[in-house]
């Protein structure tokens, strides 16, 4: 009997039921609700027009000197470039694999739950530069124009008053990209220090890593912080960390490594110092100096960042790295960059990409958080 009756109830129920079919797809903001037999506003969604990182608006930055462009605060730029690597290359798709990682994040979506702000609603205006034209048949040729890139984006007048410098982040491109990031920042604030996130020291001498074949074989991605220090770019205050991977040789690598003005924190150093010691480790050495960030995702273990050129085992989860470089707010980040992630070799799930949009996520929040001067002239 009770059976009986309450099939007769459901019945009941689905008959008196409204049936409301979904909205057509493409006319609902994903993120909110429409009542699109009112309005139909298409001028903001998700997933839709070209790929720019977190959906930026995009500026052509490297618009001819004498045209008006939207003034920004902070400049993404791609640097499509990986004739620099010593194992897999595939680094010249970085900045559009990044891009594409980070798709879901958005202005208007983006409270951070362990702060409270949002970093893309604060004082600076974030924009996405798209790529620097750079040649894959020259690389001599290939870093000249990426210094000019930087150079251009960074000359332009800010849209805050008062910090009238850019700062830019670059997407890699192999870590070679970042010796012209660091030739331009010279030009604005001098020398800095180089917080330096990796699993290799990268400050290789050419002669070790290049096999002393020719100059321009020299110039590659184990051995720009070797030619940034040589050309004085970089302060002895600088540190790497999450290094893992083995030196070419018992002692001179190390020793040369601190004549290049590096100290190390190894990868597992976290585990005896604890996240809050690295951070604490890394604040004290950089401190009263402007700094420049840069991270090349094989600090993280494959694992997490299976896309990439040269990867380790061992290394740092995506939450540790996150937890770090949120750590190191109230540091002068004049600029930074997230390189050698190699979208070819990730996975369905777009492990390597999701979590290179999210650390250049909190370069903009470290950027946003402390604003620069641009130094006295
Ligand atoms: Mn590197």
């Amino acid at each position: 009997m009770y059976r009986i009756l309450s099939l007769t109830a459901f019945a009941g129920t689905a008959l008196a039921r409204d049936i409301t079919f979904p909205p057509v797809s493409g006319l609902q903001h994903p993120l909110g609700s429409m009542d699109v037999s009112t309005s139909m506003d298409v001028s903001t969604a998700l997933y839709s027009g070209l790929v720019t990182y977190a959906n930026l608006p995009y500026v052509h930055c490297l618009a001819a000197e004498n045209t008006a462009i939207e003034p920004y605060d902070i400049a993404i730029v791609g640097a499509p470039f990986d004739t620099g690597v010593t194992a897999r290359p595939g680094a010249r798709f970085g900045p559009n694999g990044i891009r594409q990682g980070s798709r879901r994040i958005a202005s208007q979506f983006s409270w951070s739950v362990y702060t409270g702000r949002n970093y893309f609603q604060e004082w600076a205006k974030v924009v996405d530069c798209g790529d620097a034209p750079l040649t894959f048949l020259d690389n001599t040729v290939a870093l000249k124009q990426l210094t000019k890139t930087h150079e251009v984006i960074s000359a332009r007048k800010a849209n805050a008053s008062e910090y009238t410098v850019p700062r830019i982040i670059t997407l890699g491109g192999d870590h070679t990209t970042t010796l012209p990031a660091l030739r331009s920042t010279f030009k604005h604030w001098g020398a800095v220090s180089v917080i330096h996130f990796d699993s290799h020291i990268d400050t290789w001498d050419p002669d070790v890593l290049g096999g002393g074949l020719s100059h321009y074989a020299g110039v590659n991605h184990g051995t720009f912080l070797h030619i940034a220090h040589e050309e004085g770019l970089i302060l002895n205050s600088s540190f790497h960390a999450g290094i893992r991977a083995p030196v070419a040789n018992r002692k001179y690598d190390l020793q040369h490594d601190k004549a290049c003005g590096f100290h190390i924190v190894k990868a597992r150093d976290l585990d005896r110092m604890g996240m809050q010691g690295v951070i604490d480790t890394l604040k004290k050495r950089v401190a009263g100096t402007k700094v420049y960030i840069t991270v090349d995702i094989d600090v993280l273990d494959p694992a997490f960042a299976p896309a990439t050129g040269t990867a380790e085992v061992g290394g740092w989860t995506t939450r540790e790295l996150l937890t770090i470089l949120d750590g190191l707010s109230g540091l002068e980040v004049v600029g930074a960059d997230v390189v050698e992630v190699a979208p070819i070799y990730d996975n369905p799930g777009e492990t390597t990409t999701l979590a290179a949009a999210e650390v250049v996520h909190s370069l903009i929040a470290l950027m946003v958080d402390t604003p620069v001067k641009g130094k006295a002239t």
